[in-house]
């Protein structure tokens, strides 16, 4: 491809829950049409749309794009996309980006260490105490008595894990393929699952959502934590996605003492539901899918050097494997 073979193509932002007025100011700074709504036209279809950034749209919208060359999400799960059909159809061959970006990791990394400290020094304990102005010293493990296991050895997992390990923290780790990661006792598919779980005092959930990740963090998974460990029980930390979870059998784990205690930023259905009885667990810290939220004036200038480089025939990163799902 020749340079600048590519016109500048036009820019449609959709982003339920997103404030998509900040990101189409900064993502047409350098001159770059940005649209909130593909064009009305006659046929329902908007012609003039290069590039998409998407997070939370509603599917269809895809089929009214015909001439679509890139898709970026605007966040670093893909889900939301790979769970669209026309991705399949229509735009099979539209390459997709997701975010890979320091700041977003950075938030996600200090989520988990705020997570595990707090488990590790028995925050929800001393709360209680607090609330029942009861003074008692509780005994304390040192961190490198407890181990955390992360599922989930990608650009997350791997700052978790390097953050963690720096504060004294034992640390494995479980993927898909097998990983290498100094300091980390790696685990990988079916097989080191198990050993993985048996070995966990602090699981960290850092998955994408996919099929193959579907409900995975159920009641046979939690059983298999380790039981005998310096926190008098597991402790759960999901960051990933909620529909990694059972949340049912998250609170049967917890009201039969298999799990002591869990952080979920993530749930089943968002916003949680009033009704879920995961509001009002002793055990259970909530937030509010917060734990790395995408900044436009990080990821919207990375967003327009990926569509400048396309432009350029220049190769592209961060790309989503579509047979992997993620
Ligand atoms: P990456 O794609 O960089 O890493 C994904 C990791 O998960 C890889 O190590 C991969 O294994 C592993 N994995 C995927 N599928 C499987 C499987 N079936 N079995 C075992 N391991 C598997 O993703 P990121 O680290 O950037 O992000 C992870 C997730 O975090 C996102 O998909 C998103 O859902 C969530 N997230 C949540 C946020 C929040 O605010 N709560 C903010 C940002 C992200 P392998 O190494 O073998 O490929
Ligand atoms: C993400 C998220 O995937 O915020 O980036 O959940």
């Amino acid at each position: 491809m020749t340079p600048h073979s590519i016109p500048k193509g036009r820019v449609l932002i959709t982003a339920q829950g997103m404030n998509t007025s900040q990101w189409s100011h900064i993502l047409g700074q350098g001159g770059r049409d940005v649209v909130l709504e593909p064009a009305n036209s006659e046929t329902g279809t908007d012609p003039s749309i290069s590039y998409a950034v998407l997070w939370r749209y509603p599917h269809g919208l895809l089929k009214r794009l015909p001439n679509l060359k890139l898709i970026f999400s605007a966040g670093a799960g893909v889900d939301h996309i790979m769970t669209d059909p026309d991705i399949r159809s229509m735009h099979a061959d539209v390459p997709i980006i997701r975010v890979v970006a320091p700041n977003l990791t950075r938030h996600m990394v200090e989520y988990v260490v705020w997570r595990v400290l707090d488990h590790h020094r028995q925050g929800a304990l001393y709360r209680d105490q607090q609330r029942r102005q009861h003074w008692e010293e509780l005994g304390q493990p040192t961190a490198p008595q407890v181990t955390v296991g992360i599922m989930g050895l990608g650009e997350l997992g791997k700052a978790a894990a390097s953050a963690l390990r720096a504060l004294g923290f034992r640390i494995a780790g479980w993927s898909r393929t097998p990983r290498v990661l100094d300091g980390v006792d790696c685990f990988s598919g079916a097989d080191g699952l198990t050993p993985f779980l048996n070995a966990t005092d602090i699981l960290l959930t850092l998955l994408p959502h996919t099929p193959a990740t579907e409900g995975m963090i159920d009641y046979g998974l939690l059983a298999r934590l380790r039981k005998d460990g310096p926190l008098g029980g597991p402790c759960l930390i999901n960051a990933g996605r909620g529909r990694l979870q059972k949340e049912a059998d998250i609170l049967r784990a917890l009201d039969e003492g298999i799990l002591k205690e869990a952080s979920l930023d993530v749930f089943e259905r968002e916003p949680l539901p009033p009704e879920s009885p995961l509001w009002q667990h002793p055990r259970v810290f909530i937030t509010p899918h917060a734990a790395a939220s995408s900044d436009p004036n990080e990821l919207a200038p990375l967003m327009v050097e990926q569509m400048e480089a396309f432009e350029r025939g220049e190769p592209l990163k961060n790309l989503v494997d579509r047979n992997r799902g993620y």
